[in-house]
């Protein structure tokens, strides 16, 4: 029995910004009140995690254990936990939900108060972390999750318990990705049937986006890529056009005039899944006159900023943003496994490639190609 004792096992920690992660044993402490204890069984690894390891991300630090896209099962339970229990299937949640905060009760938003100034200094909620390295340093927490270890603690609010018929080394994609693009388009945007839409960026995020809107029944769903290698997938998601703004427009033409003249005078819904800002402002130029919504998903590196002429805004246009699709964790995880168990919502086909988790630098790697939307590790090898 584990319970109540510190745990030597392999993780990857990021010493240092831009440079690859070391795989090694470190020590994960027993978790304390209101933490559970989660053996990791599969992460994949977003482009946020690429993103904070480059070191543009202003709430980067190392040396810290990153992931936060994983599924795994509760190892044990600090006092106080009564919301999941050792043995439960789980989904680490980097958007927590603990019911009680202003925010929770709002009912405006997915957005948690609870954890989340300590989440963002790298810390457990008591200001300390559970992780060591085998020279006794410690090391920094990650997004309230770090899935980049074998074992990991996290706060209660941060965990939900689903289905254990569902596979782990799918459902660990609705810790992010999926969810991300999907709730974007049915929660943040509320997309209804007959809608017309564009997505701008065409990974995970992006098609995740045009399965949602595809699920609402848009009547245009636009996709917006520099990589042609995303075409078939995006029609394969349920995109109707397909556009790549390097060469598909006419001399002189911009993608914002191009997606105008698609749609007669403009969008419904635009979605930026790049974190490209001048992308940001297309899509917010590209919305209809008078009522259309440009939801921003992608994160911008430290010291951009997002502009446009504040007509755009005067004459209707709305910006918004969206964190976790909008989806409140706890609450609303069961239903999208349900959704993907019963065959209504697509996981698996974001799966392109598998590695063994010693291979998590070559995941990395992985990102940069346009062949890969996610690449799963299993933390058994
Ligand atoms: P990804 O790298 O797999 O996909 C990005 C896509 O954008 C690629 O297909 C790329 O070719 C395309 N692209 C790049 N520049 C472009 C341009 N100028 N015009 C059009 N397309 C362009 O990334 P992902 O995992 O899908 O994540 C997308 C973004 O969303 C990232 O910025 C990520 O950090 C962010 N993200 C945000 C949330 C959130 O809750 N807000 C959650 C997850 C990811
Ligand atoms: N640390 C960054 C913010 C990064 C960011 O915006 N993160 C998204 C999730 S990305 C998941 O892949 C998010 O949910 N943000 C809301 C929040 O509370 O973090 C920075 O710029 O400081
Ligand atoms: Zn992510």
């Amino acid at each position: 029995m584990s319970e109540g004792k510190p745990i030597t096992c392999t993780a990857a920690v990021a010493y240092e910004a831009g440079k690859p992660l070391t795989v090694e044993e470190i020590v994960v402490d027993p978790p304390k009140a209101h933490e559970v204890r989660i053996k990791v069984e599969y992460t994949a690894v977003c482009h946020t995690d690429a993103y904070t390891l480059s070191g543009v991300d202003p709430e980067g630090a190392f040396p810290s254990i990153l992931g936060h896209e994983g599924a795994g099962v509760v190892e044990s339970v600090g006092e106080g936990v009564t919301n999941v229990k050792a043995g439960d299937h789980v989904i680490a949640l980097y958007t927590a939900e603990c019911k009680e905060c202003k925010f929770c009760k709002s009912g405006k938003t997915n957005l948690c108060g609870s954890v989340r100034a300590t989440q963002g200094k790298g810390v457990m909620p008591d200001g300390t972390s559970r992780f060591h390295n085998k020279k006794g340093e410690d090391l920094l927490h990650f997004m309230g999750c770090s899935t980049f270890s074998q074992y990991t603690v996290v706060a209660d609010v941060s965990v939900v318990a689903i289905d254990p018929k569902a596979p782990l080394d799918k459902t660990c994609l609705l810790g992010c990705g999926v969810t991300t693009g999907y709730g974007a388009a049915v929660k943040t945007a509320d997309v209804q049937k007959g809608d017309t839409v564009a997505i701008f960026g065409a990974g995970t995020v992006g098609l995740s986006v045009v399965q949602g809107a595809h699920v609402r029944g848009a009547s245009k769903i636009i996709v917006v890529d520099i990589n042609d290698q995303k075409k078939q997938w995006s029609l394969d998601f349920g995109a109707t056009d397909f556009v790549n703004p390097s060469k598909g427009l006419k001399d002189g033409q911009t993608i914002v005039d191009k997606l105008v003249e698609m749609t007669d005078g403009g969008l419904d819904f635009t979605f930026d899944c790049t974190g490209n800002t001048d992308v940001m402002r297309s899509a917010l130029e590209a919305c209809h006159k008078g009522w259309g919504q440009s939801i921003i998903i992608g994160v911008a590196a430290a010291g951009k900023e997002i502009s446009t002429r504040p007509f755009q805004l005067v004459t209707g246009r709305v910006w918004k943003g969206s964190a976790f699709g909008g989806i409140k964790g706890r609450s609303e995880m069961g239903g999208l496994v349900s959704d993907y168990m019963d065959g209504k919502l697509k996981v698996d086909e974001f799966i392109t490639h598998r590695r063994g988790f010693t291979d998590i630098n070559s995941a990395f790697e992985d990102l940069h190609h346009g062949d890969c939307l996610r690449t799963v590790l299993d933390l058994s090898k």
